[in-house]
């Protein structure tokens, strides 16, 4: 019984990681070289989006398509945060790893 109860927690957790939040919230994404991690992520209206520098090269956070437009700095390390407040959907590009370094915000 105790192992069931584990297994369906395990899915939950799983399945809650895919899932938009029912909250606004903060989610971090990781900014490697030359990648964002993750590529594509979906949150609710409000939420924040932090991205943290994790590489060793510079890089940055910049909208290239969406209802918002916004940049970071073109940094190593540290970290940028933005609340999104409009629904839609934004391209998100490393301009200097572009088009490669790309990545997607669904604001539901
Ligand atoms: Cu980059």
């Amino acid at each position: 019984m105790k192992k069931l109860i584990a297994a369906g927690a395990a899915a939950a957790i799983a399945a809650g990681a895919l899932a938009i939040p029912a909250l606004a919230a903060t989610r971090t994404v990781s900014v490697k070289d030359n990648v964002f991690v993750a590529k594509s992520i979906t949150i609710r209206k409000g939420s924040t989006v932090r991205w943290v520098w994790k590489g060793s090269a510079p890089h940055n956070v910049t909208v290239t398509k969406g209802p918002v437009k916004f940049r970071s700095s073109t940094k190593v390390k540290g970290s940028y945060s933005k609340k999104l407040t409009r629904r839609g959907t934004y391209t998100i590009l490393c301009t200097i790893h572009a088009p490669g370094m790309k990545m997607t915000i669904h604001v539901k």
